[in-house]
């Protein structure tokens, strides 16, 4: 079977979308740090539509912070990828629609060359660098958002200005070779599910740049911009048997398709340091603050697929729409949208909640993505205080009971346990790992109790200022004993009777 590439692409099926520009005329215009998956099928997606539109100043510089996988697998394919969109038709049967994105131009792998991504940085074209790099990418404490000036790869980054591994390293000492040279301010883009994701990112370049040279934070915060966004769609994690049944259908071999769900959703400040893409071609929507935006999806959708998440792990229900089939589960992500969190979401503007809940339900129910509990449950540490512990302060600070939410506060401690209800043992994925599992031993490990609970919650990272909280620790002790002696189904059932 051929490699997809720009020669064999023009032979695709016809009912493959391929770019409809000419690839030799794409002009560098984003340098992207952090292209894993999900930004294929977002970023690229929305600026692929751009430039189909006629605008070629586009093209995509794609950083892989760690791993050569990624160009490894896209480099010979001349950055070509397909993106599948996958659900179900009428009758339940999973179906796909596939396009071939042309939007990376090229690919770098920053611990081969750091150097190269500086340039990148500082080239003249670039006038966006987005990122992905998740939560943990930001060497941020997850519960206050500040940069940790001891996290060991700003340390690092501090003392090797050439050669820098953090995403923040990167963008400082890009922007100091930048200014060096003459050119002008750019805009820095987050695009990770964090509460205000362009200021927590401001805030980490300023602090490093602070500690590098006060003059350059200085002209960085005068010059550059940090629109915040809020970014939706579901994208799991892509497996072999996606590879084998893409490029069958392509007829042409791809090493590393991505796959999204249809629904896609962006909201993005509308300020940029110089001139940004149309992305609206591609379903974004340019808003004045995207704060609105960001509460609704990190709590509607994050926090209740994190729940789900931590609970169908531990049940053994592998994938989400597996999950959301089991009844008592539906019912209870259903209530937990419904009775907590959109009450703390009353003041969004011209919102129709019922029918969001309604879609996001149909959205976790898609059987064509295989999305993977464990998947979602991975880096709990710095998931958790923007997904879930947001609603239960507006809650507790109003009065208002939680038990819902604390049901997934519990899973997620009954988690770290590290074992399923069917005996199976599993990783616990997260940078905080090997201190979360050694209190999880020493506390719950022996038994749910007050003074367990209380332990778990004094554990600051996460958790802040809710330590010593009683109502909260009050909440979670019925939930743990529950998940350690009746299982999840068992406890489902008791909170949906209420
Ligand atoms: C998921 C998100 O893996 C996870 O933690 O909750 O990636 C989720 O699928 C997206 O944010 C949906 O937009």
């Amino acid at each position: 079977m051929n490699r997809l590439d720009d020669r064999t692409v023009g032979a695709l099926p016809a009912t493959v979308t391929r770019p409809p520009y000419d690839r030799q005329r794409l002009q560098p215009g984003i340098v992207h740090l952090g292209i894993g998956a999900f930004m294929r099928a977002h970023l690229a997606a929305a600026t692929e539509a751009a430039i189909a539109a006629g605008d070629l100043r586009w093209g995509i510089v794609g950083v892989s912070l760690r791993q050569p996988d990624t160009r490894d697998a896209l480099q010979p394919q001349d950055g070509l990828y397909t993106l599948a969109i996958r659900d179900a038709d009428a009758q339940g049967q999973p179906r796909q629609r596939l396009q071939v994105i042309g939007a990376v131009r090229s690919l770098l792998v920053a611990p081969e060359n750091p150097g190269a991504v500086l340039d990148a940085i500082a080239a003249a074209d670039t006038r966006i660098v987005s990122l992905t790099v998740t939560e943990k990418g930001y060497c941020h404490d997850p519960a206050t958002g500040a940069l940790r000036l001891d996290h060991p790869d700003i340390v690092h980054d501090l003392g090797h200005p050439h050669t820098p591994r953090s995403a923040i390293g990167m963008l400082v000492f890009g922007l100091q070779r930048r200014f060096a040279q003459g050119r002008g301010p750019i805009t820095l883009m987050s695009l990770d599910n964090l509460p205000a994701n362009g200021r927590v990112l401001r805030g980490a370049v300023l602090r490093f740049a602070e500690a590098v040279n006060p003059a350059l934070a200085k002209r960085i915060a005068d010059e550059c911009r940090f629109p915040c966004s809020m970014v939706d769609r579901i994208v799991p994690r892509t497996t072999d048997a996606d590879r084998t049944a893409v490029s069958q259908a392509l007829s042409a071999e791809d090493r590393w398709p991505v796959l999204g769900e249809p629904f896609f959703d962006w909201a993005v400040e509308d300020h940029f340091a110089a001139d940004r893409p149309d992305w609206t071609l591609g379903g974004a929507r340019f808003v004045a603050d995207a704060e609105p935006f960001e509460r609704l999806k990190l709590r509607m959708v994050n926090g209740t697929h994190s729940s789900l998440a931590y609970l169908g792990a531990m049940a053994g229900w592998q994938t989400v729409d597996q999950a959301i089939a089991q009844a008592p589960l539906r019912t209870h992500i259903e209530a937990l949208m419904r009775d907590e969190i959109e009450p703390t979401l009353a003041d969004l503007p011209g919102l129709d909640l019922p029918a969001y809940r309604a879609n996001l339900l149909a959205r976790y129910a898609n059987p064509a993505l295989a999305h993977r509990t464990h998947q979602i449950a991975m880096d709990g540490s710095q998931k958790l205080p923007q997904r879930l512990l947001g609603t239960v302060r507006d809650r507790l600070a109003r009065g208002l009971p939680v038990p819902r939410m604390a049901l997934g506060v519990a899973a997620w401690m009954h988690y770290l346990r590290g074992v399923d209800e069917q005996g199976n043992a599993y990783a616990i994925d997260d940078p905080h790992a090997a201190d979360l599992t050694a209190l999880h031993q020493r506390t719950l490990g022996q038994g749910a109790s007050a003074a367990a609970v209380q332990a778990m919650l004094s554990y600051a990272p996460v958790f802040g200022d809710l330590a010593g909280n009683e109502a909260l620790a009050a909440a979670l002790l019925g939930p743990l004993q529950s998940l350690q002696t009746r299982g999840v189904q068992a406890t489902l059932d008791a909170v949906n009777r209420g």
